[in-house]
């Protein structure tokens, strides 16, 4: 296990919280994917749940708070998010779920991109921690949350892989 995935997603978890991770590879090097990544102003560019975003505060940089709004049919409206972490050299990014209407309170993810073994993709991995909301398990919170994170990270290998084919 690399350093950095051992050291960016290992989270301290409480009883009533669940920890789960997502993997995705992409066939594009790691610069024109954290560049789709790295926009905590724009995560509809790759976040089809996402309808809109506006920055609350910051300009996009650790502390910077955004509000989204998210597609009918889910079971929520709107959520509050802190970027917590940018690191642009390592290819690190996290938030925390602040506010909103939503079941995922304390919501954190931190996603961090690494060259594949080849060196001419990228592995996106993502973990996230979440207070398991009352009346589900663990496991129905992680399928759900797992289920959102995946298409996520499906739509961003899509989007990137074409960038990459077309430059
Ligand atoms: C992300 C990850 C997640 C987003 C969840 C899990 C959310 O935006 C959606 C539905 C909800 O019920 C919760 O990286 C919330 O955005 C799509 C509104 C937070």
């Amino acid at each position: 296990v690399p350093e950095s995935i051992a050291r960016y997603h290992t989270h301290p978890v409480g009883p009533n919280q669940c920890c789960c991770a997502v993997v995705q590879e992409i066939h594009a090097p790691i610069s024109t994917v954290w560049a789709v990544v790295r926009r905590f102003d724009n995560p509809q560019a790759y976040k089809h749940f996402v309808k809109s975003c506006h920055v609350l505060v910051g300009n996009g940089d650790v502390g910077s708070l955004r509000e989204i709004h998210v597609i009918s049919g889910l079971p929520a409206a709107c959520s509050t998010e802190r970027l917590e972490i940018l690191d642009d050299e390592r290819h690190v990014i996290s938030f925390s779920v602040v506010g909103g209407d939503h079941r995922l309170a304390n919501y954190r993810s931190v996603t961090t991109l690494h060259p594949t073994p080849a060196g001419n993709g990228t592995v996106v991995v993502e973990s996230y921690v979440v207070d398991t909301p009352p009346g589900n398990t663990k496991e129905e919170t992680c399928v759900f949350v797992d289920t959102i994170v995946k298409c996520n990270l499906q739509s961003l290998a899509q989007i990137a892989e074409n960038k990459f084919r077309r430059n």
